[in-house]
């Protein structure tokens, strides 16, 4: 059975991190794995606290399943700290492992870092490692210093982030006005994902980015190519939102 691993923070309302994660695998057929970075205490509208997992104990948990199974893809969401980010990098660096779906969480949509401070900076660490990055305009603005607010500024963070070491690098445009567009840049060309604007609160919109990066692991280990995958893991999130 084709089979993915969740490396993220744990919701226990659900909506994020490697409950969301492992619902998306569920849902593509797939067989789920996941190491939980830290623990967080959250109701669906506010991270109220944080408790990373030391990296030595990250590490045990992901190198106990690569023994065991194996991996077709891997999803990278919340890390806790940059520790936690640097030990993976000299995993992802011996392991070899494959289809490596970087989601660069850095804050909830409620503005609570879900990183620690410096974490950024070893997030980056990661990007060579990655089949795909998918940050949204926030997270991308922090990797490469620009200011983004329009499809242009949205393509040269875009090009910015692959010059980092990303292979394919998803840029979304949620948060901007108007209806959403993501822009995928895979080194030579753009493709764009429209959507339509939804109305809804915060809850609604709860562990989106993690559900989208579910997917596109999910549809990588099904043996997709990246811009199939974004596409599938696009409607999976569309038909959820509808749900909600
Ligand atoms: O959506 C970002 C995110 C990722 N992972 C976990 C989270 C959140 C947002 O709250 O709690 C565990």
């Amino acid at each position: 059975m084709r089979t993915a691993l969740t490396i993220a923070g744990a919701d226990p309302s659900g909506g994020a991190g490697i409950q969301a994660d492992l619902k998306v695998f569920e849902a593509f057929g797939i067989k789920g794995l996941s190491a939980i970075t830290a623990l967080t205490a959250q109701d669906g509208h506010a991270v109220h606290a944080v408790l990373p997992v030391p990296p030595e104990f990250l590490l045990r948990e992901i190198t106990v399943l690569l023994k065991k199974y194996r991996v077709d893809a891997v999803k990278v969401g919340m890390l806790g700290t940059g520790e936690n980010a640097i030990a993976l990098a000299g995993l992802f660096k011996k392991t070899g492992l494959k289809n490596i779906v970087l989601d660069t969480v850095l804050a909830s949509t409620g503005g609570r870092p879900l990183i620690d401070e410096g974490g950024a900076g070893a997030v980056k660490k990661l990007l060579k490692y990655a089949c795909i990055v998918t940050p949204n305009l926030r997270e991308a603005s922090i990797l490469t210093g620009m200011d983004i607010g329009d499809l242009q500024s949205m393509e040269e963070a875009a090009r910015s982030i692959h010059s980092l070491g990303a292979r394919s690098v998803l840029v979304k445009g949620g948060h901007l006005a108007g209806n959403p567009v993501d822009v995928l840049f895979d080194g030579k060309r753009f493709d764009y994902f429209k959507g339509r604007r939804l109305k809804g609160n915060t809850e609604r919109f709860h562990g989106t980015g993690c559900i989208l990066s579910a997917g596109i692991a999910a549809s990588l280990a099904k043996g997709r190519g990246v811009k199939k995958a974004v596409e599938e893991a696009r409607e999976r999130l569309a038909s959820i939102l509808k749900k909600r």
